[in-house]
């Protein structure tokens, strides 16, 4: 793929002087378009069409939100170019642009100056992260426009549990006979999680506008170590608030690598989880309700068992949704995040403990 002459069909300014792939996520190919002199860079990304059905509704949403924030960032006195995404359109007004392949092309302005991470390695660090996502939930509050739901039943275990009763029949890789103990793994807490879903589906746990992917490296940070800009919006819709929180304990907090084969470096470091949710209430505390609180703490579970699900069926299915950079990642992965769920388990009492005393701090009584 002539990935130049694809930079080139989006109303980018300056001529376009290299293009290079940057990053590693596991979904989309992203890379950098590098323009020559002063004109602005950009990020340009392959959106995968096997993950995302309906791109187009997707940049839709993206660009709602984005608009959304920009003025929030405008009245707070911030500055909109660098704390919120801007996506550059096609030549032709669309928000993507299709190749001959009919892959989805999309573009955003690149922000220069900005540090990302792939681990926290302070308490600090984890504050300022808990207080970033915290101001862009805040941010979406009062956004009433419509959203796509960009990936059906995403964080919705109920529907990730039919997903993996389907895969585990299918068996299509023929993987399922080695993996009684992992499978136990899922089959245990079938029940515990399904029961928070229930409380999601009868209303009990509202619903907002939420991230949904706010692994740590999806925040861009200032070179002060502020949360500058919230990026990868591609999944962005409505859902509760503990998907936000969840996904960025399941990251924070590990003291090991997401997929590390040495399962002794992984756990759950309490203080990170403690920093993290400090930041995040100071922002939210005053806003949420009793039954968002009260599974907070749960959420960070919640999220990372899915994770456990989601790694092992891509492994039981043969490697089809995640990039893998070996033939037993997933696996590897699987039991990484297993590793860290128990760590959790384990910790719970104290997370709630946590909660408790940071509500208390923040809420005003
Ligand atoms: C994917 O897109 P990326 O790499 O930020 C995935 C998340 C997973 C994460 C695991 C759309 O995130 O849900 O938690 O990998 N995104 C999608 O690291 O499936
Ligand atoms: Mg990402």
């Amino acid at each position: 793929m002539d990935v130049q002459s694809i930079a080139e069909q989006f109303a980018i300014t300056g001529i376009v002087d290299s293009v290079k792939p940057l990053g590693d996520g596991f979904i989309n190919d992203t890379y950098i378009i590098r323009t020559k002199g002063d004109t602005p860079d950009y990020i340009l990304q392959r959106k995968n069409k096997y993950v995302f059905p309906d791109v187009p509704s997707m940049m839709d949403n993206i660009a709602k939100v984005t608009a959304h924030i920009r003025k929030k960032v405008i009245e707070a006195g911030g500055n909109p170019d660098r704390e919120v995404m801007t996506v550059v359109p096609a030549l032709d007004g669309r928000l993507y642009h299709t190749d001959s392949d009919n892959d989805f092309w999309a573009v955003s302005v690149f922000i220069p100056d900005t540090v990302a991470y792939n681990c926290a390695d302070s308490p600090e660090l984890a504050r300022k992260g808990g207080q970033g996502i915290g101001k862009f939930q805040a941010q979406l509050s009062d956004f009433s426009d419509e959203l796509s739901e960009t990936i059906a039943g995403f964080h919705n275990i109920a529907h990730r549990f039919r997903q993996w009763d389907a895969a585990v029949t299918a068996d299509k890789a023929g993987r399922v006979k080695n993996l009684a103990e992992e499978i136990g793994w899922i089959e245990q807490r079938r029940e515990r999680m399904m029961e928070y879903r229930r409380l999601v589906d009868s209303g009990v746990i509202p619903t907002r506008v939420t991230h949904n992917d706010t692994k740590i490296n999806n925040i861009l940070f200032d070179s002060h170590g502020e949360v500058l800009c919230v990026i990868d919006l591609d999944t962005v819709m409505p859902a509760p608030i503990h998907n936000d929180f969840g996904d960025a304990i399941r990251t924070y907090a590990n003291t090991g690598a997401e997929d590390d084969v040495q399962l002794e470096r992984v756990s759950m470091s309490l203080e990170m989880f403690k920093a993290y949710a400090d930041g995040y209430l100071s922002q939210q505390a005053a806003s949420l309700t009793d039954s968002e609180i009260d599974y907070l703490a749960f959420s960070a579970i919640y999220i990372t068992f899915e994770q456990v699900l989601r790694f092992l069926m891509d492994y039981i299915d043969g490697d089809i949704y995640y990039k893998i950079k070996s033939p037993d990642h997933n696996l590897q992965r699987t039991r990484a995040q297993y590793k860290l769920l128990t760590s959790m388990e384990e910790q719970y009492p104290q997370m709630q403990a946590i909660i408790t005393d940071l509500v208390n701090k923040y809420r005003p009584c």
